[in-house]
């Protein structure tokens, strides 16, 4: 018998786990209850599968109390944000404090591609400098991507953001982006009945980031089946590795790209340096955004430079 047909087994989501010990939601007497400081059965940490936030559990009960005793297989999973089974990820980008880093938004972009899963771009303390949110809007909108600009000191763009929240039902979505643009802040300000815990003071001056104030991902309940994660924030030395995808592939990652593929002069165009490429053209008419294509060229790059090395080390 499939685990999901065992009877015997109360079906739960995993909102948290610390330490190898979980929080999960189930529905008990029709009612939705937390169930926290659950164990996972040996077999996972055998198996070397590590449990996330998001995972559809399903509960034993022994003569200690429920403990978790298996998993239904995962839509998607990330290592940054750890989550899996995303529906949505909001990319959270501040305009200031802290400023964008370049091809960040575009990397986690990109990742959502590959995962199946919607990215929306939210922009955060719009109040600070209302024209580079509009600078974000413009690059990202132009991709097709929903895109929000927010503050939350303003109490600005909340109300539309929240629509577009709720009218997204049975979902699983998550907050992420680098720490200190206000992910947390934002999410108490579009569901204050959350009392979620935010930096205060602003960031840290002398190395320019946020304070790492949230330290684990939480899944928050905020409609019947529908669940959305605060994340610790994390920055692109904690996303160095990019191999996920081969440079093949890439191009079809960035959507924007889409109607000029597959006509370019040479069939196989890297799309980097060849003569009669249509994407270096449309960058050129300003059709695709320039800091896209400069993403597109440094994720080119890196995943190359990746394979030469790993096909060396195969050899050897
Ligand atoms: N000016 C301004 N500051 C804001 C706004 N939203 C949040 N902040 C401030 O930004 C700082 C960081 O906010 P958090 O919500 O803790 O940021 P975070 O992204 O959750 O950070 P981590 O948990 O460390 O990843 C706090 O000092 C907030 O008060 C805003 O709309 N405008
Ligand atoms: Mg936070
Ligand atoms: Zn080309």
């Amino acid at each position: 018998m499939k685990i999901t047909d065992d009877p015997s087994l109360l079906p739960a989501r995993i909102l948290s786990g610390v330490g190898g010990r979980y929080t999960v939601a189930a529905v008990i007497d029709g009612k939705v209850v937390n169930i926290g400081n659950l164990a996972a059965k040996g077999a996972f940490k055998y198996e070397k599968i590590k449990l996330l936030p998001g995972d559809k559990a399903f509960l034993r009960k022994d003569e200690n109390g429920y403990f978790i005793t298996g998993i239904s297989e995962r839509k998607n999973s990330l290592i940054r944000p750890a989550v899996s089974n995303l529906d949505y990820l909001y990319i959270v980008t501040s305009c200031r404090s802290p400023a964008p880093v370049d091809g960040f938004a575009d990397k986690i972009t990109v990742l959502c591609e590959k995962n199946d899963i919607i990215p929306v771009i939210v922009v955060t303390k719009s109040e600070l400098d209302p024209d580079t949110a509009e600078r974000i809007r413009d690059i990202y909108s132009s991709c097709g991507y929903k895109t929000f600009i927010t503050s939350s000191v303003k109490n600005t763009g909340i109300t539309k953001l929240r629509e577009y929240i709720d009218n997204n039902k049975n979902t699983l979505s998550a907050f992420c982006g680098a720490s200190g643009v206000g992910k947390s802040t934002l999410i108490n300000t579009l569901f204050p009945d959350l009392d979620l815990t935010c930096g205060v003071g602003g960031i840290s001056e002398r190395i320019e980031r946020g304070k790492n104030t949230t330290r684990t991902v939480t899944l928050y309940e905020i409609n019947g089946d529908t669940y959305l994660a605060d994340t610790p924030g994390f920055s692109l030395l904690d996303f160095e590795r990019f191999d996920f995808c081969n440079k093949d592939e890439l191009p079809y990652l960035f959507p924007e790209f889409e109607p000029y593929l597959c006509k370019c002069k040479y069939t196989k165009c890297s799309h980097t340096k060849e003569d009669g490429c249509l994407i270096r053209s449309a960058v050129e008419d300003g059709k695709i955004k320039k800091s896209r294509y400069d993403s597109y060229l440094a994720l080119y790059n890196d995943i190359k430079d990746k394979k030469e090395w790993n096909t060396q080390k195969s050899t050897v």
